[in-house]
Protein backbone atom coordinates (compact mmCIF):
# COMPACT_ATOMS: atom_id res chain seq x y z
CA UNK A 1 0.00 0.00 0.00
CA UNK A 2 1.49 3.58 -0.51
CA UNK A 3 2.34 5.38 1.89
CA UNK A 4 0.38 8.94 2.54
CA UNK A 5 1.50 12.02 3.20
CA UNK A 6 -0.55 15.10 4.10
CA UNK A 7 0.73 18.70 3.62
CA UNK A 8 -0.99 21.83 4.56
CA UNK A 9 0.30 25.53 4.39
CA UNK A 10 -1.43 28.04 6.58
CA UNK A 11 -4.32 29.68 4.64
CA UNK A 12 -3.68 33.49 3.96
CA UNK A 13 -5.61 36.17 4.51
CA UNK A 14 -7.32 37.94 1.68
CA UNK A 15 -6.57 40.98 3.11
CA UNK A 16 -4.04 42.68 0.78
CA UNK A 17 -1.70 41.45 -1.90
CA UNK A 18 0.33 38.67 -1.59
CA UNK A 19 4.17 38.84 -0.75
CA UNK A 20 7.58 37.16 -0.40
CA UNK A 21 6.76 35.92 3.13
CA UNK A 22 3.33 33.77 1.85
CA UNK A 23 5.68 32.64 -0.83
CA UNK A 24 7.98 31.48 1.38
CA UNK A 25 5.97 29.07 3.49
CA UNK A 26 4.05 27.95 0.92
CA UNK A 27 7.53 27.13 -1.52
CA UNK A 28 8.56 25.10 1.91
CA UNK A 29 5.82 23.04 1.74
CA UNK A 30 6.15 22.49 -1.81
CA UNK A 31 9.65 21.44 -1.55
CA UNK A 32 8.49 18.94 1.11
CA UNK A 33 5.28 17.74 -1.08
CA UNK A 34 7.36 17.29 -4.38
CA UNK A 35 10.19 15.34 -2.19
CA UNK A 36 7.53 12.72 -0.70
CA UNK A 37 6.24 12.59 -3.71
CA UNK A 38 9.72 11.81 -5.34
CA UNK A 39 10.54 9.01 -2.18
CA UNK A 40 6.87 7.33 -3.77
CA UNK A 41 4.36 8.91 -1.27
CA UNK A 42 0.51 9.28 -2.03
CA UNK A 43 0.73 13.38 -1.18
CA UNK A 44 -2.02 15.44 -0.34
CA UNK A 45 -0.68 19.37 -0.92
CA UNK A 46 -2.98 21.75 0.48
CA UNK A 47 -3.46 25.41 0.67
CA UNK A 48 -5.85 27.94 -0.47
CA UNK A 49 -7.28 31.42 1.69
CA UNK A 50 -8.78 32.85 4.90
CA UNK A 51 -11.96 34.96 3.87
CA UNK A 52 -13.95 35.16 6.78
CA UNK A 53 -13.51 38.12 9.87
CA UNK A 54 -13.44 41.35 10.44
CA UNK A 55 -10.40 42.22 9.02
CA UNK A 56 -11.02 40.88 5.71
CA UNK A 57 -14.69 42.94 6.17
CA UNK A 58 -12.76 46.18 6.38
CA UNK A 59 -10.03 45.90 4.12
CA UNK A 60 -13.61 45.08 1.73
CA UNK A 61 -14.97 47.94 2.89
CA UNK A 62 -11.70 50.20 2.29
CA UNK A 63 -11.31 48.61 -0.94
CA UNK A 64 -15.47 49.73 -1.43
CA UNK A 65 -16.01 46.54 -2.63
CA UNK A 66 -18.58 44.08 -1.64
CA UNK A 67 -16.85 41.43 1.08
CA UNK A 68 -17.51 38.80 -1.54
CA UNK A 69 -16.34 40.31 -4.73
CA UNK A 70 -13.12 41.17 -2.77
CA UNK A 71 -12.57 38.01 -1.19
CA UNK A 72 -12.62 36.64 -5.11
CA UNK A 73 -10.10 39.09 -6.05
CA UNK A 74 -7.39 38.54 -3.94
CA UNK A 75 -8.08 34.72 -3.36
CA UNK A 76 -7.50 34.59 -7.11
CA UNK A 77 -4.22 36.83 -6.72
CA UNK A 78 -2.96 34.30 -4.26
CA UNK A 79 -3.33 31.24 -6.40
CA UNK A 80 -1.76 33.21 -9.18
CA UNK A 81 0.94 34.04 -7.10
CA UNK A 82 1.15 29.85 -6.38
CA UNK A 83 1.37 28.70 -9.80
CA UNK A 84 3.92 31.74 -10.61
CA UNK A 85 5.93 29.94 -7.77
CA UNK A 86 5.67 26.01 -8.85
CA UNK A 87 3.97 25.39 -5.73
CA UNK A 88 2.11 22.37 -6.33
CA UNK A 89 -0.85 21.85 -4.91
CA UNK A 90 -3.44 19.32 -5.09
CA UNK A 91 -6.30 21.32 -3.70
CA UNK A 92 -6.83 25.31 -3.39
CA UNK A 93 -9.47 25.83 -0.55
CA UNK A 94 -11.61 28.58 0.76
CA UNK A 95 -13.61 29.18 3.38
CA UNK A 96 -16.50 30.61 1.62
CA UNK A 97 -16.88 27.62 -0.01
CA UNK A 98 -19.69 25.31 1.27
CA UNK A 99 -17.68 22.60 1.72
CA UNK A 100 -16.24 23.94 4.61
CA UNK A 101 -19.44 25.82 5.89
CA UNK A 102 -20.81 22.64 6.48
CA UNK A 103 -17.33 21.06 7.84
CA UNK A 104 -17.19 23.86 10.41
CA UNK A 105 -21.17 23.59 11.69
CA UNK A 106 -20.21 20.01 12.00
CA UNK A 107 -17.19 20.78 14.26
CA UNK A 108 -19.27 23.18 16.47
CA UNK A 109 -21.47 20.63 16.80
CA UNK A 110 -19.23 17.83 17.91
CA UNK A 111 -17.21 20.27 20.81
CA UNK A 112 -20.74 21.52 22.21
CA UNK A 113 -21.89 18.00 22.52
CA UNK A 114 -18.63 17.00 24.27
CA UNK A 115 -19.84 20.28 26.66
CA UNK A 116 -16.64 21.96 26.07
CA UNK A 117 -18.85 24.71 24.18
CA UNK A 118 -20.87 27.57 26.91
CA UNK A 119 -22.71 30.96 26.26
CA UNK A 120 -21.08 33.79 28.51
CA UNK A 121 -20.11 37.55 27.57
CA UNK A 122 -16.54 38.48 26.84
CA UNK A 123 -14.94 41.57 27.39
CA UNK A 124 -11.32 42.48 26.58
CA UNK A 125 -8.58 43.03 24.29
CA UNK A 126 -8.83 41.96 20.61
CA UNK A 127 -6.52 43.14 17.80
CA UNK A 128 -8.40 42.89 14.28
CA UNK A 129 -4.66 42.84 12.46
CA UNK A 130 -4.30 39.39 14.30
CA UNK A 131 -7.55 38.35 14.81
CA UNK A 132 -6.42 37.39 18.15
CA UNK A 133 -8.00 38.37 22.13
CA UNK A 134 -4.98 39.20 24.51
CA UNK A 135 -4.25 39.49 27.95
CA UNK A 136 -3.72 43.00 30.11
CA UNK A 137 0.00 41.51 30.09
CA UNK A 138 0.39 41.14 26.36
CA UNK A 139 0.21 44.70 25.77
CA UNK A 140 2.32 47.80 25.95
CA UNK A 141 1.23 50.91 26.12
CA UNK A 142 2.07 54.00 23.65
CA UNK A 143 3.26 57.30 24.43
CA UNK A 144 -0.31 58.55 23.22
CA UNK A 145 -1.60 56.31 25.17
CA UNK A 146 -3.24 54.04 23.17
CA UNK A 147 -2.65 50.18 23.58
CA UNK A 148 -0.78 47.58 21.55
CA UNK A 149 -0.47 43.91 21.15
CA UNK A 150 3.68 43.53 22.47
CA UNK A 151 4.67 40.60 20.10
CA UNK A 152 2.55 41.31 17.18
CA UNK A 153 2.43 45.97 18.02
CA UNK A 154 -1.07 45.67 16.52
CA UNK A 155 -3.55 47.98 17.61
CA UNK A 156 -6.23 46.41 19.93
CA UNK A 157 -9.85 47.68 21.24
CA UNK A 158 -11.89 46.92 23.93
CA UNK A 159 -14.28 44.67 23.25
CA UNK A 160 -17.32 43.56 25.00
CA UNK A 161 -20.37 41.41 23.51
CA UNK A 162 -22.00 37.88 24.27
CA UNK A 163 -20.08 35.01 23.23
CA UNK A 164 -19.67 31.34 22.97
CA UNK A 165 -16.49 30.12 25.04
CA UNK A 166 -14.39 26.96 24.15
CA UNK A 167 -13.22 25.26 28.15
CA UNK A 168 -9.64 25.55 26.66
CA UNK A 169 -9.02 25.56 30.48
CA UNK A 170 -10.47 22.10 31.07
CA UNK A 171 -7.34 21.01 28.01
CA UNK A 172 -4.39 22.17 30.29
CA UNK A 173 -3.22 18.72 31.01
CA UNK A 174 -4.43 16.91 28.46
CA UNK A 175 -2.49 18.92 26.45
CA UNK A 176 0.39 18.60 28.43
CA UNK A 177 0.01 15.30 28.05
CA UNK A 178 -0.55 15.03 24.31
CA UNK A 179 3.00 16.83 23.92
CA UNK A 180 5.37 14.39 26.02
CA UNK A 181 3.58 11.65 23.84
CA UNK A 182 4.03 13.61 20.66
CA UNK A 183 7.75 14.68 21.07
CA UNK A 184 7.52 15.51 17.56
CA UNK A 185 4.61 17.75 17.30
CA UNK A 186 5.99 21.00 17.17
CA UNK A 187 9.11 21.98 15.55
CA UNK A 188 11.42 23.91 16.05
CA UNK A 189 12.46 23.42 19.69
CA UNK A 190 12.57 26.54 20.44
CA UNK A 191 8.96 27.23 19.32
CA UNK A 192 8.01 24.32 21.31
CA UNK A 193 9.42 25.61 24.81
CA UNK A 194 7.27 28.82 24.00
CA UNK A 195 4.38 26.98 23.62
CA UNK A 196 4.72 24.66 26.67
CA UNK A 197 5.21 27.83 28.60
CA UNK A 198 2.35 29.55 27.68
CA UNK A 199 0.06 26.30 28.33
CA UNK A 200 1.91 25.60 31.55
CA UNK A 201 1.49 29.30 32.78
CA UNK A 202 -2.17 28.59 32.20
CA UNK A 203 -5.12 28.62 30.00
CA UNK A 204 -8.32 30.53 29.63
CA UNK A 205 -11.70 29.42 28.33
CA UNK A 206 -11.46 31.29 24.36
CA UNK A 207 -14.04 33.15 22.96
CA UNK A 208 -15.17 31.39 19.84
CA UNK A 209 -17.84 33.83 18.72
CA UNK A 210 -18.57 36.94 17.58
CA UNK A 211 -21.71 39.19 17.34
CA UNK A 212 -20.73 42.49 16.13
CA UNK A 213 -20.30 41.60 12.49
CA UNK A 214 -21.66 39.10 10.32
CA UNK A 215 -18.95 37.70 8.09
CA UNK A 216 -18.56 34.69 9.20
CA UNK A 217 -20.21 31.13 9.55
CA UNK A 218 -22.87 31.15 11.34
CA UNK A 219 -23.28 29.73 14.90
CA UNK A 220 -25.46 26.36 14.65
CA UNK A 221 -29.07 27.55 16.07
CA UNK A 222 -27.44 30.65 17.81
CA UNK A 223 -28.82 33.74 15.47
CA UNK A 224 -26.73 36.55 15.93
CA UNK A 225 -23.06 34.40 16.85
CA UNK A 226 -20.78 33.98 13.62
CA UNK A 227 -17.57 31.21 14.94
CA UNK A 228 -14.46 32.82 15.62
CA UNK A 229 -12.45 33.38 12.46
CA UNK A 230 -9.38 30.97 13.50
CA UNK A 231 -12.04 28.28 14.59
CA UNK A 232 -13.31 28.66 10.98
CA UNK A 233 -9.46 29.12 9.29
CA UNK A 234 -8.08 26.31 11.26
CA UNK A 235 -11.24 23.52 10.44
CA UNK A 236 -10.09 23.97 6.70
CA UNK A 237 -7.40 21.26 6.93
CA UNK A 238 -10.43 18.78 7.74
CA UNK A 239 -12.69 20.34 5.47
CA UNK A 240 -10.02 19.60 2.14
CA UNK A 241 -9.37 15.97 3.78
CA UNK A 242 -13.45 15.47 3.62
CA UNK A 243 -14.68 16.32 6.68
CA UNK A 244 -17.56 15.76 8.21
CA UNK A 245 -17.60 12.57 5.67
CA UNK A 246 -15.18 10.42 7.08
CA UNK A 247 -16.03 7.81 4.60
CA UNK A 248 -14.66 10.37 1.74
CA UNK A 249 -11.82 8.72 0.27
CA UNK A 250 -9.92 12.06 1.34
CA UNK A 251 -10.55 10.92 4.52
CA UNK A 252 -7.83 8.41 4.78
CA UNK A 253 -4.75 11.52 4.79
CA UNK A 254 -6.18 12.89 8.41
CA UNK A 255 -4.87 13.31 9.98
CA UNK A 256 -1.83 15.85 8.73
CA UNK A 257 1.41 15.12 8.66
CA UNK A 258 2.85 18.72 8.41
CA UNK A 259 1.27 21.59 8.85
CA UNK A 260 3.75 24.70 7.86
CA UNK A 261 3.21 27.86 9.69
CA UNK A 262 4.98 30.86 10.46
CA UNK A 263 6.32 31.34 13.99
CA UNK A 264 3.42 34.14 14.45
CA UNK A 265 0.72 31.31 14.29
CA UNK A 266 2.02 28.75 16.36
CA UNK A 267 -0.48 29.21 19.46
CA UNK A 268 -3.40 28.45 17.27
CA UNK A 269 -2.35 25.59 15.97
CA UNK A 270 -0.48 24.10 18.65
CA UNK A 271 -2.32 25.05 21.72
CA UNK A 272 -6.15 25.78 20.62
CA UNK A 273 -6.06 23.18 17.62
CA UNK A 274 -4.99 19.95 19.19
CA UNK A 275 -7.73 20.81 21.77
CA UNK A 276 -10.50 21.49 19.43
CA UNK A 277 -10.08 18.39 17.44
CA UNK A 278 -9.49 16.15 20.72
CA UNK A 279 -12.68 17.77 22.13
CA UNK A 280 -14.52 16.58 18.87
CA UNK A 281 -12.96 13.18 18.93
CA UNK A 282 -10.73 13.31 16.13
CA UNK A 283 -7.05 12.82 15.64
CA UNK A 284 -4.64 16.10 16.11
CA UNK A 285 -2.19 16.20 13.37
CA UNK A 286 1.21 14.70 13.55
CA UNK A 287 3.08 17.73 13.40
CA UNK A 288 3.24 21.30 13.51
CA UNK A 289 6.54 22.88 11.43
CA UNK A 290 7.03 27.03 12.52
CA UNK A 291 9.30 29.23 10.54
CA UNK A 292 10.98 32.01 11.48
CA UNK A 293 10.18 35.45 9.02
CA UNK A 294 12.08 37.50 6.43
CA UNK A 295 12.54 41.19 7.05
CA UNK A 296 14.50 43.17 4.06
CA UNK A 297 17.62 44.71 4.35
CA UNK A 298 17.24 44.51 8.00
CA UNK A 299 13.57 45.90 8.54
CA UNK A 300 10.23 44.38 8.84
CA UNK A 301 8.61 44.71 5.55
CA UNK A 302 5.32 47.29 5.83
CA UNK A 303 3.41 48.91 3.58
CA UNK A 304 3.98 52.25 5.05
CA UNK A 305 7.79 51.44 4.58
CA UNK A 306 7.33 50.46 1.11
CA UNK A 307 9.24 47.78 1.28
CA UNK A 308 7.19 45.17 0.65
CA UNK A 309 8.75 42.44 -2.07
CA UNK A 310 6.36 40.83 -4.80
CA UNK A 311 7.71 37.35 -5.27
CA UNK A 312 6.56 37.83 -9.12
CA UNK A 313 9.02 40.44 -9.46
CA UNK A 314 11.67 38.84 -7.61
CA UNK A 315 11.30 35.71 -9.83
CA UNK A 316 11.40 37.80 -12.80
CA UNK A 317 14.69 39.20 -11.72
CA UNK A 318 16.55 36.40 -10.57
CA UNK A 319 14.35 33.85 -11.85
CA UNK A 320 12.21 31.34 -10.36
CA UNK A 321 14.19 28.66 -9.24
CA UNK A 322 17.20 30.71 -8.16
CA UNK A 323 14.40 32.19 -5.41
CA UNK A 324 13.33 28.88 -4.10
CA UNK A 325 17.02 28.17 -3.52
CA UNK A 326 17.71 30.98 -2.23
CA UNK A 327 14.64 31.11 0.14
CA UNK A 328 15.48 27.49 1.69
CA UNK A 329 19.35 27.58 1.63
CA UNK A 330 19.77 31.57 2.97
CA UNK A 331 19.06 31.05 7.24
CA UNK A 332 17.86 27.64 8.90
CA UNK A 333 14.32 27.16 8.26
CA UNK A 334 12.95 28.29 12.00
CA UNK A 335 15.54 31.10 12.03
CA UNK A 336 14.68 35.16 11.12
CA UNK A 337 16.62 36.24 7.70
CA UNK A 338 17.35 39.30 5.97
CA UNK A 339 16.40 39.65 2.01
CA UNK A 340 18.88 41.53 0.47
CA UNK A 341 19.62 41.40 -3.81
CA UNK A 342 23.65 41.08 -2.83
CA UNK A 343 22.74 37.42 -0.87
CA UNK A 344 20.56 36.19 -3.56
CA UNK A 345 23.30 37.33 -6.31
CA UNK A 346 25.93 35.62 -4.65
CA UNK A 347 24.46 32.77 -3.93
CA UNK A 348 23.13 32.45 -7.53
CA UNK A 349 26.38 33.06 -8.86
CA UNK A 350 28.66 31.30 -6.24
CA UNK A 351 26.97 28.20 -5.57
CA UNK A 352 24.45 27.66 -8.49
CA UNK A 353 26.40 29.24 -11.34
CA UNK A 354 30.09 27.81 -10.60
CA UNK A 355 29.68 24.99 -8.10
CA UNK A 356 26.97 23.49 -9.43
CA UNK A 357 26.13 24.44 -12.99
CA UNK A 358 30.14 24.18 -14.07
CA UNK A 359 30.43 20.97 -12.75
CA UNK A 360 27.72 20.02 -14.98
CA UNK A 361 28.94 22.04 -17.82
CA UNK A 362 32.94 20.67 -17.78
CA UNK A 363 32.10 17.78 -17.48
CA UNK A 364 29.04 17.08 -19.71
CA UNK A 365 31.03 18.99 -22.55
CA UNK A 366 33.72 16.83 -22.57
CA UNK A 367 31.93 13.92 -22.94
CA UNK A 368 30.38 15.84 -25.75
CA UNK A 369 33.69 16.77 -27.37
CA UNK A 370 35.23 13.58 -26.83
CA UNK A 371 32.89 11.03 -26.70
CA UNK A 372 30.03 12.10 -29.49
CA UNK A 373 28.00 13.12 -27.01
CA UNK A 374 27.34 8.83 -25.35
CA UNK A 375 27.42 8.05 -22.05
CA UNK A 376 30.73 6.39 -21.13
CA UNK A 377 29.85 3.01 -19.60
CA UNK A 378 31.35 2.65 -15.96
CA UNK A 379 34.77 0.66 -15.53
CA UNK A 380 37.18 -0.34 -12.61
CA UNK A 381 37.05 2.04 -9.69
CA UNK A 382 39.77 4.24 -7.79
CA UNK A 383 39.91 4.51 -3.98
CA UNK A 384 38.82 8.69 -5.24
CA UNK A 385 35.92 6.95 -7.83
CA UNK A 386 34.93 5.23 -5.07
CA UNK A 387 34.95 7.54 -2.14
CA UNK A 388 32.67 10.38 -4.32
CA UNK A 389 30.27 7.87 -5.30
CA UNK A 390 29.77 6.68 -2.09
CA UNK A 391 29.52 10.15 -0.61
CA UNK A 392 26.80 10.78 -3.36
CA UNK A 393 24.96 7.56 -2.77
CA UNK A 394 24.77 8.71 1.41
CA UNK A 395 22.52 11.81 0.24
CA UNK A 396 19.17 10.26 -0.31
CA UNK A 397 18.97 8.91 3.42
CA UNK A 398 20.67 12.01 4.50
CA UNK A 399 18.23 14.32 2.72
CA UNK A 400 15.39 12.44 3.23
CA UNK A 401 16.02 13.08 7.61
CA UNK A 402 16.51 16.34 6.45
CA UNK A 403 13.53 16.91 5.03
CA UNK A 404 11.35 14.58 7.68
CA UNK A 405 12.53 17.61 10.49
CA UNK A 406 12.06 20.28 7.86
CA UNK A 407 16.17 21.10 8.53
CA UNK A 408 16.28 22.56 4.53
CA UNK A 409 19.26 24.43 4.43
CA UNK A 410 21.50 20.96 6.05
CA UNK A 411 19.68 19.16 3.14
CA UNK A 412 21.07 21.57 0.88
CA UNK A 413 24.58 21.65 2.54
CA UNK A 414 24.67 18.22 2.83
CA UNK A 415 24.55 18.25 -1.24
CA UNK A 416 26.93 20.79 -1.41
CA UNK A 417 29.19 19.00 -0.06
CA UNK A 418 29.09 16.89 -2.35
CA UNK A 419 29.13 19.04 -5.18
CA UNK A 420 32.57 20.41 -3.73
CA UNK A 421 33.98 16.99 -3.64
CA UNK A 422 33.00 16.40 -7.31
CA UNK A 423 34.38 19.18 -8.23
CA UNK A 424 37.82 18.43 -6.26
CA UNK A 425 37.63 15.17 -7.58
CA UNK A 426 37.40 16.83 -11.48
CA UNK A 427 40.16 18.84 -10.30
CA UNK A 428 42.19 16.52 -9.38
CA UNK A 429 41.85 14.05 -12.15
CA UNK A 430 42.00 16.34 -15.16
CA UNK A 431 40.04 13.78 -17.59
CA UNK A 432 40.65 16.46 -20.49
CA UNK A 433 44.23 15.96 -19.58
CA UNK A 434 43.53 11.70 -20.29
CA UNK A 435 41.87 12.51 -23.54
CA UNK A 436 45.16 11.11 -25.38
CA UNK A 437 46.96 9.54 -22.79
CA UNK A 438 44.54 7.35 -20.97
CA UNK A 439 41.07 7.32 -23.06
CA UNK A 440 39.51 4.51 -21.25
CA UNK A 441 40.44 5.93 -17.77
CA UNK A 442 38.92 9.34 -19.00
CA UNK A 443 35.85 7.73 -19.98
CA UNK A 444 35.52 6.56 -16.11
CA UNK A 445 36.36 9.97 -14.84
CA UNK A 446 33.55 11.16 -16.30
CA UNK A 447 30.94 8.59 -16.27
CA UNK A 448 31.49 8.52 -11.80
CA UNK A 449 30.91 12.48 -12.67
CA UNK A 450 27.11 12.25 -14.58
CA UNK A 451 26.62 9.33 -11.51
CA UNK A 452 27.36 11.48 -9.10
CA UNK A 453 25.37 14.68 -10.61
CA UNK A 454 22.62 12.52 -11.07
CA UNK A 455 21.96 11.34 -7.21
CA UNK A 456 22.27 15.12 -6.59
CA UNK A 457 20.39 16.25 -9.11
CA UNK A 458 17.52 13.88 -8.24
CA UNK A 459 18.05 15.09 -4.77
CA UNK A 460 17.58 19.21 -6.01
CA UNK A 461 14.52 18.63 -8.24
CA UNK A 462 12.41 19.32 -5.58
CA UNK A 463 14.09 22.66 -4.73
CA UNK A 464 13.97 23.83 -8.75
CA UNK A 465 12.27 21.66 -10.13
CA UNK A 466 12.61 23.73 -13.70
CA UNK A 467 16.10 23.84 -14.15
CA UNK A 468 17.23 20.61 -12.28
CA UNK A 469 14.32 18.87 -15.09
CA UNK A 470 16.76 20.19 -17.52
CA UNK A 471 19.71 19.41 -16.03
CA UNK A 472 18.84 15.59 -16.05
CA UNK A 473 17.54 15.67 -19.31
CA UNK A 474 21.23 16.64 -20.04
CA UNK A 475 22.37 13.70 -18.22
CA UNK A 476 20.48 11.68 -20.22
CA UNK A 477 18.01 10.20 -17.26
CA UNK A 478 14.36 9.67 -18.64
CA UNK A 479 11.45 11.53 -17.45
CA UNK A 480 9.80 8.87 -16.27
CA UNK A 481 12.70 7.62 -14.33
CA UNK A 482 13.87 10.54 -11.83
CA UNK A 483 12.38 9.21 -8.26
CA UNK A 484 14.41 7.94 -5.26
CA UNK A 485 13.50 4.53 -6.41
CA UNK A 486 14.87 4.84 -9.85
CA UNK A 487 18.52 5.68 -8.66
CA UNK A 488 18.77 2.21 -8.07
CA UNK A 489 19.26 1.24 -11.66
CA UNK A 490 21.88 2.76 -13.54
CA UNK A 491 21.44 5.15 -16.64
CA UNK A 492 22.09 3.35 -19.72
CA UNK A 493 25.54 3.16 -21.43
CA UNK A 494 26.19 4.58 -24.40
CA UNK A 495 22.69 6.83 -24.22
CA UNK A 496 22.83 9.92 -26.74
CA UNK A 497 22.94 13.22 -24.52
CA UNK A 498 21.84 15.82 -25.64
CA UNK A 499 24.07 19.14 -26.42
CA UNK A 500 25.31 20.41 -23.26
CA UNK A 501 23.81 23.58 -22.27
CA UNK A 502 24.39 25.94 -19.09
CA UNK A 503 21.52 25.49 -16.89
CA UNK A 504 22.12 27.73 -14.60
CA UNK A 505 23.27 31.41 -15.55
CA UNK A 506 25.56 33.87 -13.84
CA UNK A 507 23.96 37.36 -12.55
CA UNK A 508 25.24 40.71 -13.96
CA UNK A 509 24.22 43.45 -13.17
CA UNK A 510 22.21 45.38 -15.76
CA UNK A 511 23.88 48.16 -17.30
CA UNK A 512 22.62 51.44 -15.91
O1 LIG B 1 -2.01 34.20 9.64
N1 LIG B 1 8.17 36.22 6.65
O2 LIG B 1 -2.64 34.50 7.46
P1 LIG B 1 -1.59 35.59 6.97
C1 LIG B 1 7.86 34.93 6.59
N2 LIG B 1 -4.98 33.47 7.90
N3 LIG B 1 6.61 34.48 6.56
C2 LIG B 1 5.62 35.36 6.56
C3 LIG B 1 5.86 36.74 6.62
C4 LIG B 1 7.22 37.17 6.64
N4 LIG B 1 7.57 38.44 6.67
N5 LIG B 1 4.66 37.35 6.62
C5 LIG B 1 3.72 36.39 6.56
C6 LIG B 1 -2.79 34.04 8.72
N6 LIG B 1 4.30 35.18 6.52
C7 LIG B 1 -4.02 33.18 8.90
C8 LIG B 1 -3.61 31.72 8.87
S1 LIG B 1 -4.18 29.11 9.02
C9 LIG B 1 -5.44 28.18 9.58
C10 LIG B 1 -4.73 30.75 9.10
C11 LIG B 1 3.65 33.87 6.42
O3 LIG B 1 -1.98 35.86 5.57
C12 LIG B 1 3.60 33.16 7.73
O4 LIG B 1 3.67 31.78 7.47
O5 LIG B 1 -1.51 36.72 7.92
C13 LIG B 1 2.21 33.41 8.20
O6 LIG B 1 1.93 32.47 9.14
C14 LIG B 1 1.50 33.22 6.87
O7 LIG B 1 2.32 34.00 5.99
C15 LIG B 1 0.05 33.57 6.81
O8 LIG B 1 -0.18 34.90 7.02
Amino acid sequence: MTKRFYITTPIYYVNGAPHIGHAYTSIAADVLARFKRLDGFDVFFLTGTDEHGQKVEQAAAAAGLDTQTYADKISQDFRDMADAMGVSYDDWIRTTEQRHKASCTELWKRIEAAGDIYLGHYEGWYAVRDEAFYDESELVILPDGSKIAEKSKAPVEWVREPSYFFKLSAWQDRLLQFYEDNPEFIAPSSRKSEVLSFVKGGLRDLSVSRTTFSWGIPVPDAPGHVMYVWLDALTNYITAAGFPDTAAPRWDFWPADVHFVGKDIIRFHAVYWPAFLMSAGIAPPTRVSSHGWWVVDGEKMSKSLGNVVEPRALAKTFGLDQIRYFLLREKPFGADGSLNHQAIISRMNVELANDLGNLAQRSLSLIARNLDGKLPGRGPATAEDTALLDAANALPGLVRLNMDRQTFHEALEDIWKVIRSANAYIDHQAPWALRKTDPARMAVVLRVLVDAMRVIATLLQPFMPESIGRMLDQLGAPADTRSLADLATPLVDGTQLPTPRGVFPRYVEPAA
